[in-house]
């Protein structure tokens, strides 16, 4: 998602063209060139919205094929020639915006009115209307999602790139205070360059969004809900407040084994410091493992090790194939390194799509492991954050681009984007305009269900940990290293659109955007910086690699709702009794059998309806979370009792 950003968010999750680049314009209803097509007024609404997916279709694989190159091969030219799509479709779509206005949906089948309605509001960034201004918006666009994926850390000519910076941040026991400290900080330079384009980039799409007819960006954003941008903004209120105590018994924890292993270094005022989470974001506290693990060793689920080893394993074969390592000079030693590296990224995406095969869903095409990206090329600079991608609208073509290592949480994010890429192909009969998720937090919430339901004997069924111990310890550590991905993200989760709805409606001024996104850190995660107030020198926001590439982030806070209710049904489904946390679905047919006919749906109908067919309920609720994780929350509450727990956020 880069000029990107609006292919981006195509590519990765959102339909095709649409969620990505919707914006809307005035531009003349008539679509010169296009065969068929008249102006508005004499176009009916059916035909207008045939021609609307038969253009998509069309256009997509030359857009797809741009932003590909842009994220996979970042030069001057890839660059160019992504804006240069990027800009060709937002025009068109500001047509297509501009003429669905038209309509009245008034007597429109269903199925026409949905249409006209998701074109108005899919925009994720909405572009103006005049084409200079257009143009400089998608330049901006790929400049800032190039700059984030070509990002260094450099001391002198000593330069690292967020897997090597995210190499020392994880590894907590191994990395000091402040070597942890310089790494993090040391990211955080990438951004300070971002910050004018990032200022021009919200003058920018609200304009485009006022041209619209909504009020700013963040209006458009929180209109694709089906219910009004008000009531979701209160809907967002609602489910936080749900979880909110258990997320501040995990963050109390957290900091006291923190302030017991560093000392008054370990806390900022109650707060967690940014650097010590093994997380650059402070998004996932898995790195933290080592100092949190509840009971030590019981029933272990030392998910790296035993990725690592099978890597090593792979190595020593091909070494041993080519006659031993005393055969090989340095660089054919790099060559087999590399080779091992491939061979177990794919077998780790092999697992993942095993899971997806074993429901009953389609094996992938063959293609796509042909053309992903599923390890860092060294001879150039590509975007590592994970994505997947459907390159046409008959899914015949779907990637995945990632930069895969051998550890537990890369594992989970294959899981992830395969939930993407079997959305793509679950949904690939619907029309292009339909060819999204019901809405966004359901595409990002597909794979992540499939992770929770990669129990300890799931793992163990697969080889990657021993038969587990049955015993109320291994209940709370399994839960611990559940807590550590889901629940420590939720705050994050709801806080970069804070902080981006407050840029946009103007509530944060560009002389406060470092101060309002620390502000916002303090208030929902309860993190501060080490060492003081960051000024508006930096650009924190920008070091988080969906502010450049400009994707919604609420999707992934919803997401760690929904996915709970969806584990549930599907766990009701698959005919489980007993706790909801000792549930896996995997290789349950009925399961799979309902999993596939909610993603069939795409953006069809509104979300709430395609909730009630998998899940009975039309709402987004947290109490399955909250029922997941009550074995830890009633353990959390005991570790905690006598201690303040809290922090002081205005301090920050
Ligand atoms: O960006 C992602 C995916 C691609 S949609 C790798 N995620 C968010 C993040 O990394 O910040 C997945 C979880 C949250
Ligand atoms: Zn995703």
């Amino acid at each position: 998602m880069k000029s990107q950003r609006a292919l981006l968010a195509l590519a990765i999750s959102t339909s095709l063209l649409f969620a990505a680049g919707c914006s809307k314009t005035d531009t003349d209803a008539s679509a010169p060139g296009q065969a068929g097509s008249t102006a508005a007024g004499t176009e009916d609404a059916d035909a207008f919205v045939a021609r609307v997916n038969k253009t998509v279709k069309d256009m997509t694989p030359e857009m797809t094929s741009a932003a590909w190159l842009g994220a996979t091969y970042i030069s001057d030219d890839s660059q160019r020639l992504e804006a240069a799509a990027n800009e060709r479709w937002l025009t068109k779509n500001n047509e297509f915006v501009e003429q669905a206005k038209t309509y009245d949906p008034e007597g429109l089948t269903p199925a026409t009115a949905r249409a006209l309605h998701l074109l108005k509001v899919s925009a994720s960034m909405p572009a103006p209307r005049d084409p200079a201004q257009l143009k400089e918006l998608t330049d901006i666009a790929s400049r800032l999602g190039a700059t984030y994926g070509a990002g260094k850390w450099c001391v002198g000519d000593d330069c690292k790139d967020i897997g090597q910076v995210s190499e020392i941040l994880a590894d907590t026991e191994g990395s000091s205070y402040d070597e942890m400290k310089a790494a993090w900080e040391g990211w955080h330079t990438i951004a300070q360059p971002m910050r004018k384009d990032y200022q021009r980039f919200v003058e920018l799409t609200n304009e485009g969004a006022r041209e619209m007819g909504f009020a700013n960006t963040g209006d458009v954003w929180r209109a694709g809900y089906d219910m009004p941008a008000d009531e979701f903004k209160a809907e967002a209120d609602r489910l936080w407040g749900q979880v909110q105590p258990l997320y501040e018994q995990l963050q109390c924890y957290t900091r006291e084994k923190l302030v017991s292993k560093y000392g008054e270094q370990g806390s900022v005022d109650g707060m967690i410091p940014a650097h010590l989470t093994g997380n650059l974001w402070q998004q996932d506290w898995g790195g933290l493992w080592p100092l949190l693990e509840p009971y030590q060793g019981v029933g272990s689920l030392d998910i790296n090790s035993a990725l690592q080893k099978q890597r090593d394993a792979i190595l020593a074969d091909l070494v041993a194939e080519a006659g031993g390592m005393g055969k090989l000079t340095a660089s054919q030693q790099v060559e087999l390194e590399r080779k091992a590296d491939h061979e177990m990224a794919s077998r780790m995406t092999k697992l993942a799509e095993s899971f997806y095969t074993g429901l009953g869903m389609p094996a992938l095409p063959e293609s796509f492991y042909a053309k992903s990206m599923l390890t860092q090329p060294r001879d150039r600079d590509v975007v590592c954050h994970a994505s997947a991608w459907q390159m046409n609208s008959d899914a015949s073509d779907v990637r995945m681009k990632m930069c895969i290592k051998p550890t537990e949480e890369e594992l989970t994010t294959i899981y992830h984007e395969l939930g993407h890429i079997y959305y793509y192909l679950a949904y690939k009969d619907q029309p292009p305009v339909f060819q999204t998720g019901a809405h966004d937090g359901f595409h990002e919430a597909i794979g992540d269900t499939i992770v929770l339901s990669m129990t300890p004997d799931y793992l163990a069924s697969i080889g990657l940990v021993d038969k587990p111990a049955v015993s109320e310890e291994a209940v709370i550590n399994s839960q611990m290293r559940m807590a550590l991905a889901k629940v420590a993200f939720l705050p994050f989760g709801l806080m970069i659109d804070q902080w981006r709805w407050g840029v946009f409606d103007g509530s944060i001024a560009p002389d406060r955007y470092n101060a309002a996104w620390w502000e916002l850190k303090a208030k929902y995660q309860g993190v501060a910086p080490a060492g003081g107030p960051r000024g508006e020198e930096f650009f924190d926001a920008g070091a988080k690699y969906h502010v450049p590439g400009n994707t919604p982030y609420t999707r992934y806070f919803l997401s760690h709702i929904l996915q709970f209710q969806f584990y549930k049904s599907l766990c009701d489904a698959s005919g489980h009794t007993g706790p909801l946390y000792t549930c896996s679905f995997a290789n349950n047919p009925e399961a799979g059998k309902r999993y596939w006919a909610m993603m069939q749906r795409g953006a069809s109908q509104p979300w709430q309806q395609t909730l009630k067919e998998l899940t009975g309920g039309e709402q987004m609720d947290a109490s399955a979370v909250l029922e997941y994780f009550a074995p830890l929350q009633t353990w959390l509450k005991e570790q905690n009792e006598g201690k303040t727990c809290g922090w002081d956020a205005a301090k920050s």
